[in-house]
């Protein structure tokens, strides 16, 4: 099939190809000087813990990478947290993967970036209902990357139909206000009657309100026009109109059960994030975080070899030797040389790659289980209670 939207197809990164031309360079001047030392490099963001911990995501991808290659390699497993040191760690001759230094960097970084924030949302309410709403904010290719990253640190669902394809998970969402536009100002109760009437019985009868009138007249009129069958109503105000959003957020609770729909859960998207969630979280069943994961910063994940034929080496600035990182009992993040003893503690870089084959299995679910449980192992952005 043809590539009409000019991505990088997964034939180019398998073989190389996606790669920056100093390491085609690279190739050729090793072979032709007869070059090619056996190395060991690691993959670190900072050197030493910082306080600051990051989800680690992309390893399955970068298994896959490593596939075929003669070379051992070591990486966290997938959810663990790490704060400096080592994330993973190759060994054989350097020609073996010189140029997929840079696809293995970017099948790394940003998914770490993107789990990272997700799973400050997750932690600013651990009892919420929080999805994932962003994938329109990156290109399409990569919406299941920015989804499963959501699922891994532990969001309860996300919206991007294909990504749902890809990771057997099903989408979930309700309406957009294109749909309250087709049926026009005043005609919400026929949209909303509609929508009850088309879509399966499994998806949740979710109302958007915030369209033409205020919040609460809204709301008011889709408990009255659904009865029983509205499970909640979602507000999306747009920000130059949010005043005091948590003050519309109860004003609408209030309402709601002042006329007896205390079952109707508040659900709110647009610019949400973790302070916002802290915020809104006791008046509030749920949220929809779109751009706080989309524009999370990715991952500043560099390459260097530490040791060469066996010899501890590093450049200016970067540590030398095989390290190993541990979860300390206390729930800390420890860096020391790999054949040094270790603190008292689980020793983190597992095999992944050797000689070429993939030894590991992966689970999301489990995964996120090791995510969640870490997190909290680690008091990852506690919030404030
Ligand atoms: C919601 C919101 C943002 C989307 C979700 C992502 O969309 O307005 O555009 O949230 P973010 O602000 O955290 O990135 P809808 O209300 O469904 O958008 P539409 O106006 O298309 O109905």
């Amino acid at each position: 099939m043809s590539n009409p939207f000019g991505t990088v197809p997964p034939e180019a990164i398998l073989a190389g190809d996606a790669t920056d031309a100093y390491f085609e360079r690279t190739r050729s001047t090793l072979e032709a000087a007869g070059k090619n030392p056996h190395v060991v490099a690691e993959v670190t963001a900072d050197q030493f813990p910082t306080g600051e911990f990051d989800v680690f995501t992309g390893v399955k991808d970068v298994a896959t990478l490593f596939e075929g290659r003669s070379v051992d390699v070591d990486a966290l497993p997938d959810g663990q947290l790490f704060d400096g040191g080592p994330v993973m760690r190759i060994e054989g001759p350097y020609l073996e993967f010189a140029e997929l230094e840079t696809s293995l960097l970017g099948f790394l970084s940003q998914p770490s970036g993107f789990a990272t924030a997700a799973l400050e949302a997750r932690r600013a309410a651990p009892e919420s209902l929080v999805l994932s709403f962003g994938a329109r904010h990156v290109h399409p290719s990569i919406a299941s990357v920015v989804e499963r990253a959501s699922l891994l640190s532990g969001l309860d669902g996300f919206s991007h139909v294909a990504a749902g394809e890809i990771l057997g998970r099903e989408a979930g969402g309700t309406m957009p206000h294109a749909l309250m536009f087709c049926f026009g100002e005043g005609n919400q109760d026929e949209a909303w009657e509609a929508f009850d009437g088309a879509v399966p019985e499994d998806v949740p009868r979710i109302a958007l309100t915030d369209t033409f009138w205020d919040e609460v007249s809204e709301s008011l009129l889709a408990a009255e026009t659904l009865g029983d069958r509205l499970d909640g109503v979602r507000i999306d105000t747009t920000s130059s109109r949010r005043g005091n959003f948590r003050h519309i957020i109860r004003e609408v609770r209030w309402e709601l059960d002042a006329h007896g729909y205390e079952d109707v859960d508040i659900f709110c998207s647009g610019g949400i994030d973790p302070e916002s969630i802290e915020t809104l979280r006791d008046v509030a069943d749920g949220f929809g975080v779109g751009s706080h994961i989309t524009s999370a910063p990715s991952v500043d994940f560099s390459l260097d070899i530490v040791e060469m034929e066996g010899e501890p080496v590093s450049k200016r600035g970067k540590l030398s030797g095989v390290k190993e990182v541990y979860r300390t009992l206390d729930g800390g993040h420890h860096v020391a040389l790999a054949d040094r003893d270790g603190p008292d503690g689980e020793a983190l870089l597992e095999p992944l790659v050797r000689d070429g084959e993939i030894v590991r299995e992966f689970d999301l679910e489990e995964a996120s289980e090791r995510c969640l449980a870490d997190a909290e192992a680690v008091g990852f952005r506690e919030s404030g209670d």
